[in-house]
């Protein structure tokens, strides 16, 4: 691993990869600037993270882009960016707990009651859409009230004032159903939020799967050590003791207030909704903190983010189920590639229903046999022209629950129709239609250079 928390991930960074990482002494605002400066380098194809050591009306320098390329988050991991999904599944099966220490880092600063000022952090706005300053980058724990399992998740938060914070809990993911229990005994759900992580932690609280993991483990599994905690301040849960700063607090039952609208990774604005609300009750920080911060909307780090975790975890889930799964891919919000070496009929239908179980966010899921390959999305289309038909091949599964920020959701309704595309080619790929090819001597026997020249610029021009 490189590093042991985000301070030193940087510094190792800036020795061993410094076109990856660029620091910007020149003050900045963070209304919309930094999302200007992220949008302009994405128009480039560029995604290095960025420090901005100068950010107006705070004392916090403010980094971007930590997991915004697979080379990154492959270099902190250690490993070849190719290898960096077999990495993945090798920490779901080599789970490691924490570890509690009696002191970190993290509270050498304790703010806690009237001391606690949030407003003192950047407040950040990415879009013009957006209702108010967010904080988008933290890692939020809570735990199960009977398990004391904890969970980890990215959840938006909105700055409703100096102690007061908007929590969007998408309906259905773990940290709302520990809510919902936390209702059911009219109690508040107490939570911590962990910001400026090392992107194994990043990483591991992404994890997809059962309610009853501890993403914990999972960033202790890619690690390959246990993730170091401490006692939180005024809640009874632990916090990383690496985290360049935490914010504690609860979640009172019952009450909402209104939440966003705020621009989302669907590429649309989620709008504003009556929600729960989280009274802070300390934050605490390391001494130099440094704020991390991840552009919200659909931006290269977000849907990276959520991919590098999720292909890995519907891989493992369906193979253990189907073992004639070869690979997946989430090209896009919602949509799921998977190829397969089929061994029985009706083999993808049946991987089709099992990818559907393996994340919620599945909402179209193509299948296609293993000669295509998944990250050439105009190959999927292919296989959907050629080896699919409608009547025979599709199905759809009405009504089933969603994620609410699908825009086309029917109105008012966290439900989508679930639609499965076998474009595997039937009966089997060995016995499908031929596939023409030039003949493999005279692919061996024709030099190109010996009919039109060295490959210069004016032939290898694209048409
Ligand atoms: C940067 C970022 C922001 C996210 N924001 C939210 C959010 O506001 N609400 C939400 O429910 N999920 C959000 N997510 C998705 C969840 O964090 C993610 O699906 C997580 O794995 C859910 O955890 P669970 O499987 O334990 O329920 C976000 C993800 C990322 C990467
Ligand atoms: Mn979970």
């Amino acid at each position: 691993m490189l590093g042991n928390d985000l301070r030193s991930f940087l510094q190792e960074m800036k020795k061993k990869h410094p076109s990856n990482y660029l620091e910007i002494d020149k003050e900045i605002s963070p209304l919309y600037e930094t999302t200007a400066i992220v949008t302009k380098l994405e128009m480039q194809k560029r995604t290095p993270i960025l420090h901005f050591n100068n950010v107006k009306d705070t004392e916090f320098p403010v980094v971007v882009n930590i997991c915004a390329s697979r080379t990154t988050v492959a270099a902190a991991l250690d490993v070849d960016k190719r290898e960096l999904p077999q990495k993945y599944r090798d920490a779901l099966n080599n789970l490691i707990k924490p570890k509690l220490i009696e002191k970190g880092p993290v509270q050498e600063v304790v703010h806690v009651g009237d001391q606690v000022d949030i407003l003192k952090l950047p407040q950040m706005r990415y879009h013009d859409t957006d209702g108010a300053a967010y904080i988008s980058g933290g890692i939020v724990m809570a735990k199960d009230p009977d398990t004391g399992a904890y969970n980890c998740s990215y959840d938006r938060l909105m700055i409703k004032g100096s102690n007061k914070l908007g929590i969007y809990m998408t309906p259905g993911k773990h940290l709302s159903q520990i809510y919902e229990k936390a209702e059911q005994r009219n109690e508040p759900m107490e939570l911590i939020i962990a910001l400026g992580n090392h992107p194994a932690w990043c990483m591991g609280a992404l994890f997809i799967g059962s309610y009853a993991t501890d993403e914990r483990h999972v960033m202790g599994g890619l690690m390959g050590s246990p993730l170091e905690v401490v006692q939180a301040q005024t809640v009874d849960l632990q916090v990383p003791a690496r985290s360049e700063m935490v914010i504690e607090g609860e979640i009172p039952p019952f009450e909402r207030e209104e939440e966003g609208p705020y621009g989302e990774f669907t590429g649309y604005s989620a709008g504003q909704v009556r929600r729960p609300f989280i009274n802070v009750k300390a934050i605490t920080h390391r001494e130099g903190a440094i704020f991390q911060d991840i552009c919200g909307g659909p931006h290269r780090e977000l849907l990276l983010m959520s991919t590098i975790p999720m292909e890995p975890s519907i891989l493992d889930f369906l193979q253990k189920n189907i073992p004639a799964v070869q690979s997946v891919r989430c090209p896009a919000p919602f949509t799921l590639f998977v190829s397969i070496k089929k061994t029985r009929e009706g083999q993808a239908k049946q991987v089709l229903l099992t990818a559907f179980a393996a994340d919620m966010q599945v909402k179209h899921c193509v299948v296609v046999d293993d000669d295509i390959d998944l990250t050439n999305s105009q190959a999927v289309i292919q296989a959907i022209a050629t080896r699919a038909q409608g009547d025979r091949d599709l199905f759809i599964v009405k009504g089933v629950s969603h994620d609410e920020l699908d825009p086309s959701r029917p109105e008012g309704k966290p439900i989508s129709d679930k639609v499965g595309i076998d474009a595997t080619a039937k009966p089997s790929l060995a016995i499908f239609a031929d596939k023409p090819k030039v003949p493999a001597e005279v692919m061996e026997r024709i030099n190109l250079e010996d009919y039109i020249g060295k490959d210069d610029e004016k032939s290898s021009q694209k048409s």
